[in-house]
């Protein structure tokens, strides 16, 4: 099997394990026919290298065990008709077209239509037909969708559902075989963004490129890449739901950071006259990463020179457009890279934003942060004892948690109480995993402190456990 490809198994529906088993079946009760293949797709934690891979940066997760599968077959009369396991709470869908209003907060159906125009879009414009992914005609789909990963908590379900929908439509039109993991994980990084929040490639990357028990160093530039980080052999990693969660698409607080920290990219360009509209040409905006490496400075430096960029006090849009000496659809076109999905989507930040963009926190946040992940990668290849290793790390994350509350202000009480409690129980470090607002706080601890950790969080209300690196994205075959 070559490992750049998504991984197909062939599996009998009878002889399969209980969870696939179960789907045919339900599938077969919903549909009246047997599904084709199905796919899955897991969640993720992320260990460290928080909001920083919208700018290029590295980050560190590794895929959990909790996932979305989906079973699919051609609907022959064209249609897209969508059944969920939880029924109550996501209804059915059965449409001719893909054409969708987006409604805020979203449905759930509306992540999956993003994954199948993500797919259709990319083989309808690929006209020569001489790529990896060819043209072909578009069909209608039955899926029906399991999952089991806990939506609005960090643990990226939404990125989930979007890449297997993605999965299943690129496998129902294409084939299976041969999907290039790096390249279908890219197109489903931007297939998301239909749905509104500008994020970055960490989730779906980390979807495709995870391998069984394996934390993955994954990389942006130059091109998407992933690689296996040996963590210390005694560290376990648990995940803590802290009771309170935040749906992204439904509020401004993840496009506001987004926002900030682009105009932070723009401000520290023109104060070194690097050239913001050659990136804009490219169809792209200018990331943190970008002005970086134009200066030709490590995140250290940058974090260190920050203050002599921009100023520590609350920007509002006009003090950001005097200091650029544009005007705000000229910012607009320049912190989306002129996308007119991005454009909107800022358009409310701006209305929503008042007199209070932290430029400076956010920036440094990210080039603090981004160094810590290089940091934890180095630990990780040092010759020092588990033990040692760990309590480094684990430091980082504490610095991790820390900056996401003072600096990104992106966490909330529940998410800090949350980390408190896991230290106060054993842990060695501990700090909130994705985009935060809520969710879900990843704590690493000791193999030798498990018993006492465990005894103590069985006091607890909260649902949590213990994560083990799983498997990436896959696809069963049905014989
Ligand atoms: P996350 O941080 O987990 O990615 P988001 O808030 O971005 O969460 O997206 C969560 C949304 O994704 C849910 O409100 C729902 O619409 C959709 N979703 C997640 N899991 C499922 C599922 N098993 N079935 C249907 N929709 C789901
Ligand atoms: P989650 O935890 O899935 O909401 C979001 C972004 C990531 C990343 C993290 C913060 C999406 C789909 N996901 O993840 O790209 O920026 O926040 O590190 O936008």
């Amino acid at each position: 099997m070559d490992s750049n490809y998504v991984p197909v198994i062939r599996i009998n529906e009878k002889n399969s394990n209980e969870s696939l088993s179960k789907l045919c079946e339900n599938f077969k009760n919903t549909f009246g026919r047997k599904a084709s293949f199905i796919v899955r797709v897991p969640g993720r934690v992320n260990l460290i290298g928080e909001h920083i891979d919208y700018h290029g940066f590295s980050v560190l997760p590794m895929a959990i065990e909790s996932d979305i599968l989906i079973a699919v077959s051609e609907n022959k009369e064209g249609k897209i008709c969508l059944e969920n396991s939880e029924s109550e709470k996501y209804k059915s869908y059965c449409e001719q077209s893909t054409d969708f209003n987006l409604i805020t907060p979203p449905s759930w159906f509306h992540y999956f239509l993003c994954g199948f125009r993500g797919i259709t879009e990319k083989l309808h414009s690929n006209n020569q037909c001489n790529g990896t992914i060819e043209c072909v005609t578009s069909k209608g789909l039955n899926a029906f969708v399991v999952g089991s990963i806990p939506p609005s908590s960090g643990l990226s379900s939404s990125s989930a559902l979007v890449s297997a929908a993605a999965l299943s439509t690129l496998c129902l039109m294409k084939g299976c075989d041969k999907i290039v993991k790096a390249e279908i994980a890219e197109l489903c990084a931007s297939s998301e963004r239909y749905i509104g929040t500008q994020g970055g490639g960490m989730d779906q990357a980390i979807a495709f490129l995870a391998t069984n028990g394996s934390a993955k160093l994954i990389e942006f530039e130059p091109s998407l890449s992933s690689s296996t980080v040996i963590l210390p052999r005694n560290a376990v990693f648990y995940v803590i739901h802290c009771g309170s969660t935040l749906n992204k698409a439904a509020t401004h607080h993840f496009n506001t950071r987004v926002f900030e920290t682009r105009i932070a990219a723009l401000i520290i360009a023109k104060k070194n006259n690097v050239i913001a509209g050659d990136y804009v040409s490219n169809k792209k905006y200018l990331s943190l990463r970008d002005v970086m490496v134009a200066l030709g400075k490590n995140c250290e430096q940058m974090s260190a020179s920050l203050k002599e960029y921009i100023q520590q006090k609350d920007y509002s849009i006009d003090d950001i457009l005097q200091e650029l000496s544009i005007n705000e659809q000229s910012l607009l076109e320049l912190v989306s890279g002129c996308s007119q999905d991005a454009i909107e989507k800022f358009k409310h930040v701006i209305s929503n934003s008042g007199d209070s963009l932290r430029l400076f926190n956010r920036a440094l946040h990210v080039y603090e942060e981004a160094n810590r992940v290089l940091r934890v990668k180095n630990i990780c290849e040092t010759n020092a004892n588990d033990q040692e290793k760990l309590r480094l790390i684990a430091d980082l994350m504490n610095d991790s948690h820390l900056s996401c509350k003072n600096l990104y202000e992106c966490s909330c009480e529940q998410l800090d109480e949350t980390v408190e409690m896991a230290l106060r129980y054993g842990a060695f470090g501990a700090r909130l995993t994705g985009a935060g607002w809520g969710g879900c706080v990843v704590a690493a601890l000791p193999e030798s402190s498990v018993q006492s950790f465990e005894d103590n969080m069985k006091q607890q209300s909260k649902s949590y456990f213990r994560s083990k690196p799983s498997q990436g994205a896959l696809i069963y075959n049905i014989e």
